[in-house]
């Protein structure tokens, strides 16, 4: 998974800047020689923002990029010149990325639509300028505020795709095959199980210029929730779809119990899950008359709809497409507020080290002797 250029799940460290320090500069010029307070503010430190970009379909440009470190604000100085602000880190993220703490596995953010800007950590405000602390009786206070300091975060990006139609199948089902042949994309298709090993996504046109997206994932196998096979992390590519199509082979020996299988590891990634609609393909139909067709039609489950596929010879194609369409637009499959639920703290360690992220990066902390953040005039304010 290393090698693969398609990235998921990245650690990243962030830190904002910290606020510049307000100045205590005393005004003394020739003729003015007590010309009072005259310090500026500090200037605000950078922030880190995400902004959604769907131009970028994975986080590999995070991984060449672990730190992320936004400016510190300057002092302020003379002559009430306020300090310049800390430069802001943008970083730029596919739509549907998804932030948690790495240490605590808390939930912090996510970012879904393109130019979407979400502030990740603030930036410190700057010090107020000894200016400010100027009154009747105390003509020159000879303090500042310092600025506030910067906040830092070692943060997981996890990306979870935005499609509108999940592909479930068993490895061999005809999952890429039928985005092959619906989408331009140009997935492996082999006759062996697991010749997908990454999301795929494609764009299927619909009739007048009308289209969906649609996501071939790895293959699921009894067991994927115990990790068998790719096991299902790549399972929460669709979580956000609104819609799964279900893919199961017409040679299946039982296909009521294969859609079972698929039905109850879902459930067991998440029981959420199961809300989504469903539909049914029986796919490689190209194999079956009639006649058969007609004898297994009523062992298919009857609470969704199913068509016999062939993305061979184009059989039943166009009316999934229809029921695609359909189930799409229907108000009850538009997808909800996803509620994303924090990563367990016992198991982020394994997960981490399962990603092949749990190195340790190292980084500097920068000391500085801004760094007590004790409002001194606030004491003082009664003089
Ligand atoms: N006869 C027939 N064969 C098909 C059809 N669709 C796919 N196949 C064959 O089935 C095999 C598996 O197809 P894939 O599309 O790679 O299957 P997959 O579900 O993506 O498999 P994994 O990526 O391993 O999960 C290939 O040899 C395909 O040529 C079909 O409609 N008819
Ligand atoms: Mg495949």
């Amino acid at each position: 998974m290393a090698e693969s250029n398609f990235v998921d799940y990245v650690k990243i460290y962030c830190r904002s800047g910290k606020g510049g320090r307000g100045s205590t500069h005393m005004r003394r010029e020739k003729f003015c020689p007590n010309g009072g307070p005259d310090g500026g503010d500090g200037g605000r430190g950078g922030h880190v923002i995400l902004r959604g970009n769907r131009n970028y379909w994975t986080l590999l440009h995070l991984k060449f990029d672990r730190h992320i470190f936004a400016g510190h604000g300057e002092s302020g100085s003379k002559s009430r010149s306020t300090g310049k602000d800390g430069e802001d880190r943008v970083i730029e993220v596919p739509c549907g990325t998804v932030v948690y703490d790495a240490e605590t596995g808390e939930y912090l953010c996510d970012v879904t639509d393109h130019g979407q800007e979400v502030m990740l950590l603030k930036g410190g405000r700057g010090g107020q300028g000894n200016t400010h602390f100027k009154t009747s009786t105390r003509q020159a206070p000879r303090f500042a505020q310092p600025g506030e300091p910067m906040q830092e975060k070692l943060v997981i990006m996890e990306l979870k795709l935005l499609a509108d139609v999940g592909l479930v199948g068993f490895p061999n089902a005809g999952k890429s095959t039928l985005l092959s042949a619906v989408s331009a994309a140009k997935p492996k298709i082999a006759d062996y199980p697991f010749t997908t090993l990454e999301p795929n996504l494609g764009i299927v046109s619909y009739r007048d210029n009308r289209s969906f997206v649609m996501a071939d994932i790895p293959g699921i196998i009894e067991g994927a929730s115990q990790g068998k096979g790719l096991g299902l992390r790549f399972l929460r590519h669709i979580e956000r779809n609104s819609l799964l199509l279900f893919m199961v082979p017409a040679d299946s020996a039982d296909i009521r119990k294969e859609y079972d299988i698929l039905l109850n590891e879902l459930k067991t990634f998440n029981p959420d899950m199961l809300d989504k609609q469903r539909i049914l393909a029986v796919t490689k139909s190209d194999m079956l008359d009639q006649e058969l067709m007609d004898e297994i039609e009523p062992t298919l489950p009857d609470n969704i709809p199913h068509v016999f596929i062939s993305s061979v010879t184009g059989l039943g194609i166009q009316a999934l497409k229809d029921i695609i369409w359909e189930e799409l637009n229907k108000e009850s499959n538009k997808i909800e507020a996803i509620v994303h639920r924090p990563k367990e703290v016992v198991s982020l360690r394994q997960e981490l080290k399962d990603m092949g992220e749990d190195g340790d990066f190292e980084y500097e902390y920068e000391s500085d002797d801004d760094d007590d953040f004790e409002y001194e005039y606030e004491e003082d304010l009664d003089d």
